[in-house]
């Protein structure tokens, strides 16, 4: 199984240790196109190598590959809202993880589409138990 995880990356990298976490999950069902996303070390500078071209493109290319997509949608990113319309514009079933009790409210966008299976979280400790349930049903 190709897993697409989407995490906020120039949006700010406050949750990217929860982005590590869920990953590890997720590379017990399959694999994870994108663990660069958890990667501590890439900063706001990151993956500074690529243009930004050469990102969007590779990108959309795993998303459009990808038997599911995880995002996690705390940390709002617009990146990730671009990627998530995609996933569901040509069909590749999205999960979407939200972190509950912290300042910030999910879109309506997310929160009110059908086609995605939002997931709502008091922590991590919570998440990973169930994580493993959520990826066992898409595949
Ligand atoms: C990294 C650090 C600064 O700029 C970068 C560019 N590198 C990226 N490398 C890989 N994927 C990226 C990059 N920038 C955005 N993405 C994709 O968009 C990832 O799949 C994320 O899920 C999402 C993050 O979007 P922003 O808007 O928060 O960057």
């Amino acid at each position: 199984m190709k897993i697409y995880f989407a995490g906020s990356i120039r949006a700010g990298r406050d949750d990217v240790e929860y982005y590590n976490q869920i990953i590890a999950v997720l590379k017990e069902y399959g694999e994870v196109l994108t663990e660069h996303v958890g990667d501590y070390s890439l900063s706001l500078a990151g993956q500074s190598q690529f243009t930004d071209k050469y990102i969007h493109d590779r990108d959309l290319d795993w998303l459009l590959s990808s038997d599911v997509v995880v995002a996690e949608v705390t940390y709002p990113s617009l990146g990730v809202g671009y990627e998530i319309g995609i996933a569901v514009k040509e069909k590749v079933p999205v999960v979407a993880l939200f972190r509950e009790n912290n300042k910030k409210q999910l879109s309506a966008m997310i929160s009110g589409c059908d086609s995605i299976n939002v997931i709502k979280y008091s922590d991590i400790d919570a998440l990973l138990p169930k994580l493993h349930d959520i990826v066992r049903s898409v595949l």
